[in-house]
């Protein structure tokens, strides 16, 4: 007799060829509509699933987790970061955790780049004059940014993304500085020609931009703290892809106002996708809605990771991209 497929629960819409693909291989029950699961749909989800994919967008903390089924054996996320996830109290239900590393790590360096140019060149600002008509014609001292070219570049996490991010940098001759929780092999730091600090508080008042590649774990949480933000130079930019909740927003909020740091270009936000309306109103802050790794390309890849994650785990393999507590 031929086995039930698993009940696969997808909490968000994925690319259609995804989706197609998810509902041969499975018994899935697709988001039609990609509304937000509320915290009640969620722990009716574990409770019914064998396989349960979430995304950023879903908190399953203890609380979700007590609703487990017995049914449930893994959760297959479709992203990188899990910090969404108690996966110490999934591993303790039995439930393995997957994420989906490589494949947005490009995506997600050139959109870095893109916001490292963006807030010192006033990109966002020049075309918001340009589509206001507030443009009135050419003047040598007008919209007059700053060069990106032979500044300092502070990485702060030198993973995948971070180390993608110092090519491209080095690509546009800044110098590359990072500080990380252990130092790359020799070998690493030569290729990328980059200067290991040991301490974050003295690489952050050295730097000309600070751009944020760590996860988000208790012990990154508010990393960039009002402390902290208070070493960089007036000069600085920070540059943030990585999670709202590494910085202490409301601290970097105050030392904009004040004037105290030269820009910031944000695609995550602590409270997201609540923004401070603060920073809304301030012409040398660039905001994007968490975009960093959304290329229809990328999201195909991520997806046939958490295709493949599945797959293996119902065949009763260990699954490739297994996260594990011990990794966090
Ligand atoms: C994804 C991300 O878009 O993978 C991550 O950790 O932050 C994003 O780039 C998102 O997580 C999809 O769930």
């Amino acid at each position: 007799m031929p086995q039930a497929k698993p009940l696969v629960i997808v909490t968000r819409k994925l690319p259609e060829a995804i989706e197609t693909r998810m509902a041969e291989l499975f018994d899935a029950r697709l988001n039609v509509d990609d509304h937000p699961f509320t915290r009640e749909e969620l722990c009716q989800a574990v409770a019914e699933a064998d396989v349960l994919v979430p995304t950023v967008t879903d908190r399953i903390d203890g609380g979700v987790l007590s609703h487990c089924g017995e049914s449930l054996r893994l959760i297959a996320n479709f992203g990188t970061g899990i910090d969404h996830i108690d996966v110490a109290t999934a591993h303790q239900r039995g439930v393995t955790v997957t994420n989906t590393p490589d494949v947005l790590t490009e995506d997600t360096a050139d959109m870095t780049m893109a916001m490292i140019l963006a807030v010192p060149r006033r990109l966002a600002e020049g075309e918001r004059m340009v589509r206001e008509g507030q443009w009135l014609g050419w003047s040598p001292t007008h919209m007059l940014g700053h060069r990106i070219w032979g500044k300092r570049l502070g990485i702060i996490g030198m993973g995948r993304i971070g180390r993608a991010v110092a090519r491209r940098a080095r690509g546009f001759g800044m110098t590359i500085h990072y500080h990380n929780r252990r130092r790359l092999h020799e070998s690493l730091e030569q290729e990328l020609d980059a200067t290991y600090w040991e301490s974050l508080d003295q690489m952050l008042a050295r730097m000309d931009v600070v751009s944020i590649h760590c996860p988000h774990t208790p012990a990154s949480y508010h990393l960039l703290s009002a402390r902290r933000l208070a070493l960089l130079r007036p000069e600085a930019y920070v540059v943030n892809t990585a999670r709202g909740e590494v910085i202490d927003e409301n601290a970097l909020v105050r030392m904009l106002a004040k004037g105290d740091l030269a820009g910031a270009a944000l695609d995550v936000f602590e409270y997201e996708p609540a923004v401070n309306p603060k920073l809304v109103a301030m012409n040398n802050v660039l905001l994007l809605p968490h975009m960093g790794s959304a290329t229809l390309e990328g999201r195909i890849d991520m997806g046939e990771k958490v295709l493949i994650n599945i797959k293996t785990f119902v065949d009763g393999h260990k699954p490739p991209d297994r996260v594990l507590p011990t990794m966090l």
